[in-house]
């Protein structure tokens, strides 16, 4: 959906629910779970330390593959988690694909969950790339948070992270794809901000790649008002072109040298890189229990066709 700004109110106050929020409040960790609706399946761009196989890692673990749900049965896991772990405060599309890359499952998802359980507070993450035309109906359905996986600024660095970005059906390779991909990304974040969402800039830290660019990705969040930054170190996937290519991944202790130099701006430290099915406090996933209770996940995530 396309809104033109100016027919925008921009006085809504979408950071409501903050003190509940398990990922942007990190007292809150302790008391109240989130639960991760894993509804979107595919994805209109590729990283290059992700696989298909596998969740996206902008969000979630590598190595680990999750049942689908369909949108009709998000209500249901949300009730099934409940009875597991009754504080839960948000329920998020994070995945395992992108999860505006065919948006119509996330909002759907987003619609029966907000009818079924108002309280709770709604929040999605995304690559970003078709972030700003979905804005306006994303605050209809009562989304509050979102999250963009920023993992450059400058497109010399990002064409070395993504192999193609696939916008509105053409498909851009190299230089091109990170110059549409970071365009989309940060007009996105620009207008999101703009209208009131709480934003969560997540950047996934590549040794040789980004670390030395980290310091300018948390300078354009700051910039740009961006609420929290997480840097999340690399786990490259299985059969993902940076493991094939030999790249290292990275580790907490490298996330905290690199988060030393950098000021002026929440930093997210609790971080437990979940999966899209991730349910729970984030201190105790609860998703493979939920998953043996239920019967209706479409299939196992690595049979699906894309
Ligand atoms: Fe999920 Fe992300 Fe919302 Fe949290 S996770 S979509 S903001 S409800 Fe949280 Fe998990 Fe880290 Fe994400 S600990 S991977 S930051
Ligand atoms: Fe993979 Fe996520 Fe990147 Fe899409 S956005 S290619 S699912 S890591």
């Amino acid at each position: 959906m396309n809104t033109k700004l100016s027919s925008i109110d921009f006085t809504a106050d979408l950071s409501a629910g903050i003190e509940k929020h398990p990922c942007f409040n990190k007292e809150a960790s302790k008391h109240y779970g989130r639960v991760h609706l894993p509804v979107a399946k595919s994805c209109n761009i590729s990283c290059n330390y992700c696989h298909r196989d596998y969740d996206c890692p902008n969000e979630s673990r590598p190595g680990v593959t999750s049942g689908l749900l369909l949108p009709e049965d998000a209500v249901n896991r949300i009730y099934e988690v409940k009875k597991l772990f009754k504080d839960i405060s948000v329920a998020a599309v994070a995945g395992p694909g992108d999860s505006l890359a065919e948006p119509l499952n996330t909002m759907k998802t987003f619609e029966l969950v907000k009818k079924e359980f108002p309280e709770i507070i709604l929040c999605m993450s995304t690559n970003g790339l078709n972030l700003r035309e979905n804005l306006e109906e994303l605050r209809e359905k009562g989304v509050n948070f979102i999250t963009v996986t920023l993992n450059a600024t400058d497109a010399s660095i990002a064409r070395k992270i993504y192999r193609y970005v696939n916008y509105n059906g053409i498909v851009y390779t190299e230089k091109d794809a990170a110059e549409i991909l970071l365009d989309k990304q940060i007009n996105g974040i620009e207008n999101a901000v703009k209208m009131g969402f709480t934003i969560k800039i997540n950047s996934v830290l590549i040794p040789g790649v980004n670390d030395f660019h980290i310091k300018d990705i948390s300078d354009k969040a700051k910039k740009l008002g961006v609420y929290l930054f997480n840097v999340m170190p690399m786990i490259p996937a299985e059969e993902s072109y940076f493991y094939k290519m030999g790249v290292s991944g990275a580790n907490r202790k490298d996330v905290a040298n690199i988060m030393k130099g950098i000021k002026g701006i929440n930093i997210m430290e609790h971080c437990r890189q979940c999966r899209s099915d991730a349910a729970g406090l984030l201190e105790n996933d609860l998703s493979k229990e939920v998953s043996e209770r239920e019967e209706n996940l479409i299939c196992e995530f690595k049979k699906m066709p894309y």
